[in-house]
């Protein structure tokens, strides 16, 4: 994606319906898709108050009005059960500013799409695990967050990313990505690619399975890492799940691995000493009780039978994409230094690993809770 201009983030201020005076600008936060700054205002002798703006990635979701859309649903109707359960709707969901017109977002001039939320405020969105406590707080809420929406109107919700979580698709992609080799890298990745070439069947549990009806669609977050929450920095609570780009019908289990593949991690993603990456059995157990606790029974006996399935699946998933980005020229994640999204791979591969390693202990730990 281009890089955002100067011009365009004045532009883009200036076409939301903010009052006071701008104090503070800066990029923020350490997603890998949007362009996202923290803006501080001062309103006359009232104080400070911040908010998020953030430049949509265009080229990855390529209709920023219906994702929009999605999320202004969303957003309305757990505001109003958050109402309805005496919580906070400005900390517990999203809220957008409106632009100028009245409109949830805001195209510059350049065509770029732009929107604006109320900034969550005592929170935090962790990178990495500090207190486990966390750790299973986020996992409540990432439950929650599916129970609360078990019956919003799946067929109303746009699918923002075709087949965003469709593994055998992304094998395929991923082979035509080896098969190009537009950057003439393959060579040098032999290992990677024959360790996802050696395991096509992780790729095509879910897809058989959902071919033959024996697991159901719901309304998931499907991208559910730790940064994607914010922790209430005085109650340890996970206040409220944010990124709500990706909201569509999906699978439990994919909520369940995704949060395991970067949380339940010993180490950064991008780590690159793999020594230090393995997947905590401790932090597995607390995310699948705080998990189950959310979900509060929804979910089917199958599903949370294929729970460990969910993070094989998810870390496997992630370190495909990875190193297809790698192959064809890290188009898709922001990259800050030179073989980054291959240290990334490199770290969701070993988490596969030890998850083979560890298969009989996640699963042990998962029939404690069934
Ligand atoms: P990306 O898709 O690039 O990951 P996110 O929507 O997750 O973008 O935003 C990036 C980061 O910005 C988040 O991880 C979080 O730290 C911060 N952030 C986003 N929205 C808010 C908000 N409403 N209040 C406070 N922080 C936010
Ligand atoms: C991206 O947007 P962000 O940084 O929360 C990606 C996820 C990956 C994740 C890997 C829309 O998440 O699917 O799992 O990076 N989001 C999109 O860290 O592709
Ligand atoms: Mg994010």
């Amino acid at each position: 994606m281009r890089r955002v201009s100067e011009l365009q983030i004045r532009e883009a201020i200036a076409n939301f319906n903010y009052i006071g005076r701008l104090k503070d600008r800066r990029p923020y936060g350490s997603g890998h898709i949007n362009d996202t700054f923290l803006l501080t205002f001062e309103i006359g002798d009232m104080g400070v108050i911040k908010v998020i703006l953030q430049r949509m990635n265009g080229e990855i979701f390529n209709n920023p009005i219906d994702l929009m859309e999605n999320v202004v649903g969303v957003t309305a109707y757990l505001r109003e059960k958050i109402i309805e359960n005496g919580g906070d709707p400005d900390r517990e969901t999203l809220n957008t500013i409106p632009n100028k017109d009245g409109r949830s977002y805001y195209v510059d001039s350049k065509g770029d799409y732009w929107r604006s939320y109320k900034f969550i405020t005592d929170a935090t969105s962790y990178d990495q695990v500090e207190k486990p406590e966390d750790f299973y707080e986020s996992a409540v809420a990432f439950g929650n967050f599916q129970r609360l929406l078990a019956d919003y109107p799946a067929e109303t919700l746009h699918e923002t990313i075709k087949g965003f979580h469709d593994t055998r698709a992304r094998f395929q992609v991923f082979k035509e990505a080896v098969a190009k080799d537009v950057c003439g890298r393959a060579a040098s990745v032999q290992k990677e690619i024959d360790f996802v070439l050696a395991r096509e069947d992780v790729a095509n549990v879910f897809g058989e399975l959902l071919d033959r009806g024996e697991i159901p669609l719901r309304v998931t977050h499907n991208d559910t890492k730790l940064n994607n929450i914010m922790i209430d920095n005085f109650t340890g609570k996970g206040i409220c799940v944010i990124d709500l780009d990706t909201v569509m019908p999906g699978l439990a289990m994919h909520d369940f691995g995704d949060s395991i593949r970067f949380g339940a991690s010993t180490a950064a993603e991008d780590e690159k000493d793999l020594s230090k990456v393995s997947c905590s059995m401790e932090l597995f157990e607390l995310y699948v009780k705080g998990f189950l606790e959310g979900c509060g029974g929804k979910l089917t006996k199958k599903e949370v039978e294929l729970l460990p399935m969910g993070a094989k699946v998810m870390t496997y998933e992630c370190g495909m994409r990875f190193l297809t980005d790698y192959l064809e020229g890290d188009h898709y994640f922001k990259v800050h230094r030179e073989g980054h999204n291959l240290d990334r791979c490199r770290t969701q591969f070993k988490l596969v690993e030890d998850m083979e390693s560890k298969w009989d202990t996640m699963q042990a730990i998962v029939r404690k809770y069934e």
